[in-house]
């Protein structure tokens, strides 16, 4: 008798459906995160946006990462918002409030001054690898290869700490803004905007799921202190500061993707050094008793001692020490792998854990990705496949969640969220 054939067919709804959101989501050379709550482009949204977006169209995918490269600013960041004209009143901060027209180096396109996770370059990588040929004849990685290394030279120059890692100047720039990881750094910041703080995101998204308004207080002083510094790390006094393990991995991931696109070119570099000095550098996030990596708060100098997603993310790195130690704590009580919907952005056991207040416990579709990739880095690969249908089930029945509650696996946050469909998609093709 022959085998039972398990091979996994690609739903058809996900398939279909994914790609309609991420049409609607199109605006001509990018992809708004959703429409409503996020009317601009975001970063790292659009690197993993890209992802999906290959599957669909190739071009689209190399565009949408052109036109945040084309938003590069002088130093080399690129920038955690670039705006979409005419809709000011759409989402705060703004353009309005950045003003980066009046900043020397910026963009010559209205953005915020701050950043996000550098995921582009192994996006960019994924985005060439769907067709070769297409991205040969664009000259895609010959355009996009110098503006991701100067990107990456802007966190080792402008952002790093004498460790090698480099520092987040806020909140936003970790992408987990709420975060309990990140309350302690932000109770020592005194600054606050006065109580006048704009919450037209509070149109789109449901009051409980959202950060609090002190929140938002101190999270709109440490930009506007920011922006008053001209965005200037050399003399702007950040009082947030923090190294994240996930902002690290990333990296890490994204400068290996530098070396191969650096081969696909013909082009001598030493990326491969450059990630393994990163990943030495990683291991002093490690926790040992917590068994994850850890925030480290620069200004305190104190480890934010939490089992958070971001700690759980350096699974993507290669050669990673304490793989098996990573590899057990997302399996234990903390996160539950399997036993809960994807897998929690908070330690499920924490008193901080939450089950749909945004980045405080809810599970999400980028960093289930991220783990998918994560496992199978490990060699996981049923692990790999058993989270990646979650996510292709989840996706479609919370008709593409922003996030889900890890407990029930209730929808939260806007719907056809773009990276919900995006990795979802990439995941089933
Ligand atoms: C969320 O962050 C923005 C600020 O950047 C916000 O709260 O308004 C985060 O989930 C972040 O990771 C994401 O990039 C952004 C857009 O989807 O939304």
């Amino acid at each position: 008798a022959s085998e039972p054939d398990t091979e996994e067919i690609p739903s058809p709804d996900l398939v279909s459906e994914a790609t309609r959101v991420l049409m609607e989501n199109w605006r001509g050379l990018y992809t708004v995160p959703a429409s409503g709550l996020y009317p601009h482009q975001w970063s790292w949204d659009s690197a993993f946006i890209a992802v999906g977006l290959r599957h669909v169209s190739p071009r689209r995918a190399q565009q949408e990462l052109e036109s945040l490269l084309g938003a590069q600013w002088a130093d080399g960041r690129l920038p955690q918002i670039v705006f979409a004209s005419g809709r000011d009143d759409e989402y705060s901060p703004g353009a309005s409030f950045w003003r980066s027209e009046l900043i020397p180096g910026s963009a010559p396109v209205p953005t915020a001054g701050l950043i996000q996770p550098p995921n582009h370059a192994w996006a960019a990588l994924l985005v060439h690898e769907a067709d070769p040929e297409e991205s040969r004849r664009r000259r895609f990685l010959d355009r996009a290869y110098p503006r991701l290394v100067a990107w990456h030279e802007y966190l080792r120059r402008r952002r790093s700490d004498e460790a090698g890692l480099a520092f987040t100047v806020h909140p936003w720039e970790t992408g987990m803004d709420n975060s309990p990881a990140w309350d302690a750094p932000l109770a020592a910041v005194r600054g606050t905007f006065g109580g006048n703080v704009p919450r037209p995101d509070l149109r789109h998204a449901d009051v409980t799921e959202r950060p609090s308004n002190a929140e938002y207080e101190k999270y709109l002083s440490l930009a506007a202190t920011y922006r008053d510094a001209g965005c200037d790390d050399s003399v702007a006094a950040t009082p947030f500061r923090v190294t994240d393990p996930g902002v690290t991995a990333l990296w890490i991931r994204s400068e290996l993707a530098l070396g191969r696109i650096a081969e696909e070119l013909g082009i001598e570099a030493d990326h491969a050094d450059r990630a393994a000095a990163l990943t030495e550098a990683l291991e002093d996030l490690w926790d040992a008793e917590l068994g994850c990596y850890v925030p480290v708060d620069r200004v305190s100098c104190e480890p934010q001692r939490f089992r958070s997603i971001t700690g759980l993310l350096p699974l993507i790195v290669p050669d990673l020490l304490h793989v098996d130690e990573l590899l057990g704590t997302l399996h234990g009580e903390h996160f539950r792998l399997g036993r809960s919907v994807l897998v929690p952005s908070f330690d499920l056991t924490a008193p901080e854990f939450d089950t749909s207040r945004y980045w405080r416990g809810p599970a999400w579709f980028n960093t289930a990705w991220v783990l998918v990739n994560g496992l199978l880095e490990c060699g996981l690969e049923t692990e790999a496949r058993v989270l990646a249908d979650t996510m292709g089930a989840r996706a479609v029945e919370s008709d593409f969640a922003e996030y889900l509650d890890p407990i029930t696996g209730a929808a939260h946050g806007t719907r056809r969220f773009s990276w919900t469909a995006a990795l979802s998609l990439d995941l089933h093709v």
